[in-house]
């Protein structure tokens, strides 16, 4: 079962472009499944930050609640790239929809948790999963704006792909794993 039909991404005007360039590196784009804390999951979002303790229990409870949300409106996309021998995820990003009254009620996507199994890393497989969040928050979605926040270490990498800084994150750190 998928966290959102995947149309979401076969419909996307540059899935063809995307595809092919998928497929010289052994990989396919599909929503994130329900059996996927099997699939490396849980182990390539511990190579972005702090995850803890989450079993496939937890994983499963955490996928249906947003699934269900995606069943009323979209709002949680997350995209995952599995290699297609292995079929273990090597690369995932969410968009994260945030539905507004301004701009003639708009979207405003956020790109989220970008991670690159390390294994895989210079590939431009990253560039790669931002460019279809950024495909999905302009043409599907018709958001007004997408927006991240990034360690300073990784705004070159994102100014590379079209983002430019634009403002401040401010921030409370509520958990106890804070920097
Ligand atoms: C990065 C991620 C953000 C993620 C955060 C986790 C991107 C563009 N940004 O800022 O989505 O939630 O790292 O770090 O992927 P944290 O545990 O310090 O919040």
């Amino acid at each position: 079962m998928y966290l959102y039909n995947i149309e979401r991404l076969t419909q996307l005007p540059d899935w063809a472009d995307i595809s092919r360039k998928l497929s010289a590196l052994n990989l396919r784009a599909r929503p994130l499944r329900e059996d996927d804390h099997n699939n490396g999951y849980i182990d390539l979002l511990s190579q972005l930050t702090h995850v803890g303790n989450v079993t496939d229990q937890d994983f499963r409870k955490r996928f249906e609640q947003m699934r269900s949300i995606n069943q009323i409106s979209d709002h949680y996309i997350v995209v995952v790239f599995e290699d297609t021998i292995t079929k273990r995820i090597v690369a995932s990003s969410t968009l994260f929809l945030e539905y507004k009254f301004i701009h003639e009620c708009s979207m405003r996507g956020r790109l989220e948790d970008v991670a690159v199994l390390d294994t895989y890393r210079g590939r431009r497989i990253g560039e790669l999963i931002v460019s279809v969040i950024v495909s999905l928050a302009r043409n599907t979605y018709k958001c007004y704006k997408i927006t991240l926040d990034c360690t300073e270490e990784l705004k070159k990498f994102y100014a590379r792909n079209d983002f430019h800084f634009a403002s401040s994150m401010l921030c409370i750190r509520f958990s106890p794993t804070s920097e």
